[in-house]
């Protein structure tokens, strides 16, 4: 099957909305320019786009001090040159009316203008008086997979280092946390061994639970690329959802939400019962385990009795025959393949265990660590890995993938940091969920929130936005009002994209370094002065003396060296288009393949592949059974419901609802219901109807075969609206995965009512 690029435009929704904004598209389709003509731009700076943790690199046009277009960096790797509509669209971001130009303190209940000094001093105070009376687990933090790297440092090393408080957690835990407890569990080390370059090497892609055309464009750009050039390439889409993704899809499996571990389990029965797996490699480089326990190859195949594709058509409602197709196309000898997912298997109860069943799939075949053989997880933000994953910015990690528990890494941290070790706390902070239900609760008397927007973005919003209330809130952000600035205490203005130098890290170990190229409006300053601000006033500031962003990079940049995962000089960064860790050699060259020779410096030629995160040098495949999600469907609340991003819309929308291409193309959310089920329901698309949970309820336009149809028994929303009445993070539940702790967006039970 062929897809043309006029196709692949369309399945992007880009062409209408760039239409209308008068940017042109030339004939590479995703290859667009900015909103203004060359002739009006001075200089071009380079940086990294703003939003998804693609990482396409950019470079800004400005124009007396302003930034007037973006186009893509034809020398970075990722995108050579494309951007998708939300990166195009970037300059219009800049100037929004609803910019924050100055600090504002909540007086009565009203918010008024404040200088820093007033604002800082606040804040500073109410860290000093909660710490006194109630210790330093009283307050807490919570930080973004949107941060630069340098501003997770510094926020890391102020609480965990300073403060002596483990209570710092962000989005990615909403996020990434169950691909970071997949990554680490199967492999002993986070983050994916395979780079996008896998993508153009693979003759199999197994997408699960990712919407790439909307989410990821730029990556599925290349698959349908890869696609077009070889015929023989196969595309298998695996979601409760049809969506634009499975346009290009050889088989598309439609199955029962929240029914992929029987579906995995499923593939890796077919492949032993038909001799798909590769006996050697699994010989050489695997253990089998049942929970902490070794099991043989035998007792895993007795656990997989159980799933038999017959079976697990029961349970997911797909066909046996097709369960057994697409477990052929897996393993294939031979062939190449790569899996790609993202929130459809993390935001889940048994998120990890989704993972690992991924994983346990390359490892039983041997289709990992050789170009175009990967599991690859796709990171959801710009920098969920570079500022959060490696710099260790959630409750249990520390810098460079160490622990908070481990006290030889507290031990090297402290070193690097200048504090004392005795003052590291040994147990890991508050998780999100958590940390907002202590705020609930009225343990956490203060919270710091950075980067993110969780009045809007966390699950079971009644219950937490009544405790961002409670506690002192001070929000550092760069508009207002937003759900989460609007609860404040004291609102700090931030410096946005560009108008800031830093570090991103995207979703394949690349560490790329964004220029600043204007200055912030106003009185606007970057989140890494005003957390070191504070911590001048809370006593630390000999600790954060840093003359520059250069740095703090560098001080941090210690803490990777030796740790297989070390990230190259500041000074390079500036210079080249992005490097893929790790780069042991800060000259030297950056890493395509870990775990596996020639590519992997830290594995020898004669060892060839060695998982070298695990004692023994041998990943895991794991016995994992199937599991429900926490709510079900009943007689009360029939159906499923799912929710997740649309293509133009960024989250909680504060920075593309200020473009107005994108406002008028997409001005209001709506929830998608399956053909049969309206009509049964008597809906029509376009009516009104309520979406009702056990937790609250939503008033919401149906949207009867749109652009994602879900199959009968579900429904699904964009959470990006800002109106309360249409806010679905009221409805879903805040049920979160053991391992990991990141929530279940993915999946709870609701009724349709007319509205
Ligand atoms: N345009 C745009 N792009 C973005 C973002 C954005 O806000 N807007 N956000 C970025 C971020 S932070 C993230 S995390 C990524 C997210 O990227 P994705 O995960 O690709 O996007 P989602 O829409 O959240 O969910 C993906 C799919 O999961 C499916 N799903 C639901 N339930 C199940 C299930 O039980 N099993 C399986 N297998 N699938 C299921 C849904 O139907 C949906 O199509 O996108 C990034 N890119
Ligand atoms: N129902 C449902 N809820 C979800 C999800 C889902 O799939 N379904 N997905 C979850 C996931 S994966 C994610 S990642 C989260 C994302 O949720 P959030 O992180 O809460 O959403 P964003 O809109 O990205 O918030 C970023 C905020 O930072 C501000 N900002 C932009 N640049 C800067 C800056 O340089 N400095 C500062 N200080 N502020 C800045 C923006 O204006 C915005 O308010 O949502 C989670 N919530
Ligand atoms: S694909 Fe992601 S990183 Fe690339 S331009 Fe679009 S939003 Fe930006
Ligand atoms: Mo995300």
């Amino acid at each position: 099957m062929k897809f043309s690029r006029r196709e692949f435009l369309k399945s992007l929704a880009v062409a209408t909305a760039v239409a209308s904004s008068g940017c042109s598209l030339e004939s590479g389709g995703t290859r667009m320019q900015g909103p203004t003509s060359q002739q009006d731009v001075e200089k071009w700076v380079k940086g990294v786009c703003r939003y998804c943790g693609t990482g396409c690199g950019v470079l800004a046009g400005v124009n007396k001090g302003k930034i007037v277009a973006v186009k893509g960096d034809p020398d970075c790797a990722v995108n050579k040159g494309k951007l998708c509509v939300k990166g195009i669209l970037l300059p219009k971001i800049m100037d929004a009316k609803d910019r924050l130009l100055h600090p504002l303190i909540k007086k009565n209940g009203q918010f008024v203008r404040a200088s820093w000094d007033e604002a800082l001093d606040l804040v500073a105070a109410k860290f000093k008086e909660a710490i006194a009376q109630y210790g330093p687990d009283s307050v807490g933090y919570y930080g973004s997979g949107q941060n630069t790297a340098e501003e997770a440092y510094i926020a890391n090393k102020l609480f965990k280092g300073c403060i002596g408080t483990n209570n710092i957690d962000g989005n990615p835990r909403t996020c990434m946390a169950s691909a970071v407890a997949g990554y680490v569990s199967t492999f002993g080390k986070d983050e994916p061994m395979g780079t996008y370059a896998d993508i153009e090497k693979a003759d199999v892609f197994f997408i699960i639970g990712s919407n790439m055309a909307e989410a990821h464009p730029i990556i599925y750009s290349r698959i349908v690329d890869r696609k077009n050039s070889d015929p023989n390439v196969k595309v298998i889409v695996a979601d409760p959802r049809r969506t634009r993704t499975a346009d290009i899809a050889d088989i598309l499996l439609q199955f029962i939400p929240g029914t992929d571990l029987a579906l995995l389990n499923s593939m890796a029965y077919v492949l032993i019962e038909e001799d798909l797996i590769d006996k050697d490699f699994v010989a050489k480089h695997t253990n089998f385990m049942q929970g902490e326990k070794k099991i043989t190859f035998e007792e895993y195949k007795a656990f997989l009795a159980d799933y038999s594709p017959e079976k697990v058509a029961e349970i997911t409602g797909l066909a046996a025959d097709q369960i057994r197709t697409v477990a052929r196309l897996f393993g294939a000898k031979g062939k190449n393949t790569m899996s790609l997912w993202t929130m459809g298997l993390n935001q889940r109860i048994r998120g990890t265990w989704a993972n690992n069943l991924v994983h346990n799939l390359h490892l039983l075949t041997g289709k990992i660590c050789k170009p175009g053989n990967t599991p690859f997880s796709l990171t959801g933000q710009p920098s969920a890995c570079g500022s959060i994953r490696e710099v260790g910015a959630l409750s249990h990690l520390l810098p460079a993938h160490r622990v908070v528990t481990n006290p030889q890494h507290r031990e090297e941290v402290a070193k690097v940091w200048g504090v004392d070790p005795a003052k590291m706390s040994p147990k890991p902070g508050y998780h999100t969920i958590e940390l907002f239900r202590a705020a609930a609760d009225g343990k956490l008397k203060v919270l710091w929130v950075i980067c993110t927007n969780p009045g809007q973005s966390i699950p079971n919003l009644e219950l937490y936005r009544k405790g961002m209330e409670k506690t002192f809130l001070v929000v550092s952000e760069a508009y207002h009002p937003t759900r989460t600035s609007e609860l404040a205490d004291v609102v700090l203005p931030s410096a946005l994209w560009m108008e800031k130098e830093g570090i991103y890290g995207n979703g394949e170990r690349r560490t790329q370094h964004i220029a600043k190229a204007v200055e912030p409006p106003g009185e606007a300053k970057p989140d890494v002065w005003h957390l070191m601000e504070v911590a001048k006033r809370l006593g630390f500031g000999n600790l954060f003396a840093y003359k520059d962003n250069e740095e703090i990079w560098e001080e941090y940049r210690k803490l990777t060296i030796g740790t297989k995962m070390d990230l190259p000089p500041y000074a390079r960064l500036r210079k080249e288009h992005g490097l893929t860790w790790p780069v042991p050699d800060p000259n030297g060259p950056d890493t395509y393949i870990r775990y596996a020779a020639p590519w992997d410096p830290f594995v020898k030629k004669e060892e060839g592949i060695k998982f070298y995160g695990k004692p023994d040098g041998r990943a895991v495949i794991f016995a994992r059974p199937h599991a429900n999600p926490q709510e079900m469907p009943d007689s009360e609340y029939p159906f499923f419901l799912s929710t997740g991003r649309i293509l133009e819309h960024w989250h909680t929308t504060t920075m593309t609802m200020n473009v107005p291409e994108i406002k008028r193309a997409m001005p209001e959310m709506y929830v998608e219901i399956n053909a049969a089920d309206a009509e049964k329901l008597g809906i029509k698309d376009g009516d009104y109807v309520k979406v009702v949970s056990r937790r609250g309820q939503c008033r919401l336009k149906a949207k009867i075969n749109g652009r994602g149809q879900p199959r009968p028994g579900m429904v699904w929303v964009p959470f990006h609206d800002t109106e309360i009445s249409r806010m679905i993070n009221f409805v879903t539940i805040d049920a979160f995965d053991d391992t990991s702790k990141q929530p279940e967006y993915k999946i709870c039970a609701v009724r349709i009512e007319k509205a």
